[in-house]
């Protein structure tokens, strides 16, 4: 996050404060704080200085807040806006993976691929924002049954629906857990789309079902 000062005339160098406390003293007219951390609010205060020592008052308080966002909920305004799924109606849509219901076990608000994929399933997601992504969570349907559960999952992001995916993070399902979290490298690009690409299951001609998928990130300050 960057923090500005306009007028410097008569200004040796400012003193930087972070919820009070002092990080910085620099004689530069801008500041970017880059330690800090997800899910918090900071707010900075800005100290100038002249060559004789003369401060002036504290400025008005710049209030940064890096909270994480659920971008793919569809409560939220996410929205499945395109898929290439083998069984995609009813309880079984796509959509069911933004609907909020994360339940292991029972039928609704699951996505399932058809029972004999012969190919890897693509489910397009429309972010509620802009964002810079920093965790997938994905919660397994089926936990009774782990032969249904996907393998391998790729996570492509893009600024364009239809074009321009890049690959940000390759995942590796944990059979033994409900809800996996996966952190997502920091790649400084702003995401609108995202592309989940699930592989077949394991080459047994099992069924792959998904109870949720979370898509989380920090809304670009350009939005
Ligand atoms: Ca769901």
């Amino acid at each position: 996050m960057e923090l500005f000062q306009s007028d410097n005339v008569g200004v040796s160098g400012y003193r930087i404060f972070r919820n009070g406390s002092q990080i910085a003293v620099t004689g530069e007219t801008t500041y970017s704080d880059t330690q800090f951390s997800l899910d918090s609010q900071y707010t900075y205060s800005v100290i100038a200085y002249d060559a004789s020592g003369n401060i002036s008052g504290y400025s008005i308080p710049a209030i940064a807040d890096v909270s994480i966002i659920n971008l793919s909920a569809e409560s939220k305004g996410g929205s499945v806006y395109n898929f290439s799924s083998q069984a995609n109606s009813g309880r079984r849509a796509a959509a069911n993976l933004i609907d909020g219901i994360t339940k292991k076990t029972s039928s609704g608000g699951a996505w399932s691929s058809g029972k004999y994929p012969s190919y890897s399933q693509k489910i397009f997601i429309e972010l509620s924002d802009t964002a810079i992504l920093t965790q997938i969570n994905f919660y397994m349907k089926g936990i009774e049954d782990k032969t249904k559960w996907p393998k391998y999952v790729r996570i492509y992001g893009s600024e364009y629906p239809d074009s321009s995916f890049s690959i940000i993070k390759k995942i590796k399902i944990n059979k033994a857990t409900h809800k996996q979290k996966f952190v997502m490298p920091n790649t400084g690009k702003a995401i609108k789309y995202v592309k989940i690409r699930i592989k077949s299951n394991h080459g047994h001609r099992k069924y792959v079902r998904l109870s949720e998928v979370k898509i989380k990130g920090v809304v670009s300050a350009a939005q």
